[in-house]
């Protein structure tokens, strides 16, 4: 029987038929050294054929994953050069941001982008806590949102606290497996708490020495949307088909580790649409002479900002020898 991954908890899955049946699997020992270099070998979102091995226990043994249409990597904390598939088969990724308490920087949510990118995910960025914003951060927003929509990103606001936006981006997740992400603190746990009133994540203030909230969710886990009504969200036996969201842990180190330098700025929309232009084909848009890309920055046709963002994560890709 065929089944989609909601839940992985180390060597259990918690595994949903298209019936909306409920299954605890697990892998055969033989597949998981099927030449797969990840940490995990299955992950939320996959599609995956199993056999029962208990009926009563609903329990499973998982034979077989089928081919991924897309999957979003990170680096393991632990282990740098391992990979860490956080969910596969993504239509869309909703990357929650802030301007305040806690501020998210510009730097993240370009890793964030460029991530995406690279896994062929489109991304919506959602600014959330919009009822917090002061005159400083409605400045920032205008600026952001004109420089993000002119490459091709959608922007929304949103404030979990009064509702504004809420259903704008509800509606955005009809029939889509989406993936929430965004660091600690963004509110991702009282979104979800406002899509699934029965769900009741635990929120957590942001601790004040910090100005970041407390890592707390650890594995990802997808919900299934309500049909309509105030439905219970969860894997919670019950036919899917309204889209998914995915829940993951605070992603505060978006993994780069598939991409070279030579790539990047493949996944930067505004170098991308000029690539092949410069003098050089291996420009790498730095110091080569004949660079339209700085050209464009010169010009203010590509924003600075993004151009420093681009050089830094340039420069990590060489610290970390990818
Ligand atoms: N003012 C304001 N606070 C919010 C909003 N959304 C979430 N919060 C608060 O931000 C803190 C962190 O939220 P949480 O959902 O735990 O963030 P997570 O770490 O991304 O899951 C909590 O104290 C929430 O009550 C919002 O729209 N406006
Ligand atoms: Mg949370
Ligand atoms: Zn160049």
């Amino acid at each position: 029987m065929t089944g989609k991954v909601y839940k992985s908890t180390g060597s259990w899955y918690v595994v949903k038929t298209a019936e909306g049946a409920v299954w605890n699997a697990r892998l055969k020992g033989i597949l998981k050294l099927d030449g797969i270099t990840s940490t995990n070998p299955i992950a939320v979102g996959d599609e995956v054929e199993m056999e029962p091995e208990n009926e009563e226990e609903k329990t499973a043994t998982i034979t077989e994953i089928h081919d991924r249409r897309n999957y979003i990597n990170r680096q393991s904390p632990s282990h740098r050069m391992q990979h860490h598939i956080v969910a596969a088969n993504i239509d869309q990724s909703l990357l929650l941001v802030t301007l305040k308490d806690p501020r998210t920087s510009q730097g993240f949510i370009d890793r964030g982008l460029v991530t995406c990118e690279a896994y062929h995910v489109p991304a919506v960025l959602v600014f959330n806590k919009v009822d917090i914003y002061r005159k400083k951060e409605e400045e920032r927003y205008a600026q952001w949102k004109d420089m993000y929509e002119a490459i091709g990103y959608r922007v929304v606001r949103m404030s979990v606290e009064t509702g504004e936006g809420v259903e704008e981006v509800k509606g955005m997740l009809q029939g889509k497996i989406s993936l929430l992400s965004g660091h600690s603190g963004v509110g991702k746990s009282s979104f979800l708490n406002a899509l699934f009133p029965a769900l009741r994540l635990k929120t957590h203030g942001v601790s004040g020495w910090s100005g970041k909230g407390i890592h707390t969710t650890t594995f990802a886990e997808m919900y299934d949307l309500p049909a309509g009504g105030p439905t219970e969200g969860s894997a919670a036996s019950g036919p899917t088909g309204k889209g998914q969201i995915i829940d993951t842990p605070g992603m505060r180190e978006f993994g780069l580790v598939d991409i070279s330098r030579q790539e990047l700025s493949g996944y930067f929309p505004e170098m991308r649409v000029l690539a092949g232009q410069c003098q050089f084909n291996n420009c790498l848009h730095m110091e080569e002479p004949g660079c339209v890309v700085k050209a464009a920055v010169q010009k203010e046709v590509i924003a600075m900002d993004r151009y420093v963002s681009y050089c830094s994560i340039l420069d990590s890709i060489e610290t970390n020898n990818y």
